[in-house]
């Protein structure tokens, strides 16, 4: 029998490429994010190509009552979730902190953070009753350091770092594996979500080979074809060009 992932923000970037990799190793999909179309378009793509089940569920994931209510009435041949991966999040705007929009800081939190704890804590009972399961969580380099002008979107991250050493010990009686995966630089359209405009999105990338939605489908690949009795708690996975959060190396 397929098993089942669901994949927050999977219409675009890491998330979709990640349900692309999970659907080559016939996952059954729940694939979710806010833009209905998208989600159409790509269940259709998934359909034609691999012999999968696929359930779209349309919602926010800062609403707390619309993601209990989501995964409270999922069909029966998805309730049973064998690997959830935690990927919707953003940044937005880059800023100092004194100069930082609220609502950017209110928006990331509410992402990063509660959508993240709200999605995993309707999921991880079924988890727990089954002793059965993976969690991947796509943190970021911002979770392991902090740069200038990153302040809250860094504090997201560490956030999340925190939470999924917080899992990985509670989960560990029932056997259920916790990953955190972090990347640096990869060009999907965060930057473009973050600065709100495409020519400083693509300044972002340029005179370097950043990192690609694909090479984060891929470690999170490893983490999840190994044996019952490993766990990959941490891949940090970053641009050859990109030292750390702060240097990189352009052309
Ligand atoms: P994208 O902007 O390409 O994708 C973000 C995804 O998150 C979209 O599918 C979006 O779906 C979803 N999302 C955002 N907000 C919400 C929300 N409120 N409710 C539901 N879904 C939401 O960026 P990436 O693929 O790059 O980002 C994926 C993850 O990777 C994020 O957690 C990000 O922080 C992390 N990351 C990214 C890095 C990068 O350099 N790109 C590096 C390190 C980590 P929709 O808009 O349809 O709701
Ligand atoms: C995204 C990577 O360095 O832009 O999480 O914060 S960075």
């Amino acid at each position: 029998m397929n098993k089942t992932a669901l994949i927050t923000g999977a219409t675009s970037g890491i998330g979709k490429a990640t349900a692309l990799m999970l659907a080559k190793h016939n996952y059954n999909l729940i694939i979710t994010g806010r833009r209905l179309q998208r989600l159409q378009n790509f269940e259709k793509e998934l359909k034609a190509k691999y012999q999968i089940e696929v359930l779209i569920l349309n919602f926010d994931i800062r609403n707390r009552e619309e993601t209990k209510k989501q995964i409270e009435t999922l069909p029966k041949n998805f309730q049973n979730i064998d690997l959830l991966i935690n990927n919707a999040g953003l940044a937005s705007g880059l800023d100092l902190i004194h100069e930082a929009d609220i609502d950017d800081w209110e928006k990331m939190i509410d992402t990063n953070v509660k959508g993240l704890l709200y999605i995993s804590r309707a999921i991880m009972p079924k988890m727990v009753e089954r002793k059965s399961g993976h969690i991947v969580n796509i943190s970021s380099i911002a979770g392991k350091e902090t740069y200038l002008k990153g302040n809250v979107y860094c504090a997201t991250k560490h956030a999340v770092e925190s939470i999924t050493k917080a899992m990985r010990i509670d989960m560990l009686p029932y056997g259920i594996k916790v990953t955190s995966v972090s990347p640096g630089a990869v060009n999907t359209e965060f930057s473009l979500v973050r600065l709100g405009d495409k020519e400083k999105a693509d300044k972002v990338y340029e005179g370097l080979t950043p990192l690609y939605a694909q090479d984060i489908a891929e470690a999170v690949e490893f983490a999840v074809t190994r044996p019952p009795h490993v766990n990959i708690n941490d891949i940090l996975i970053m641009p050859a060009a990109q030292a750390n959060s702060s240097y990189t190396h352009r052309m």
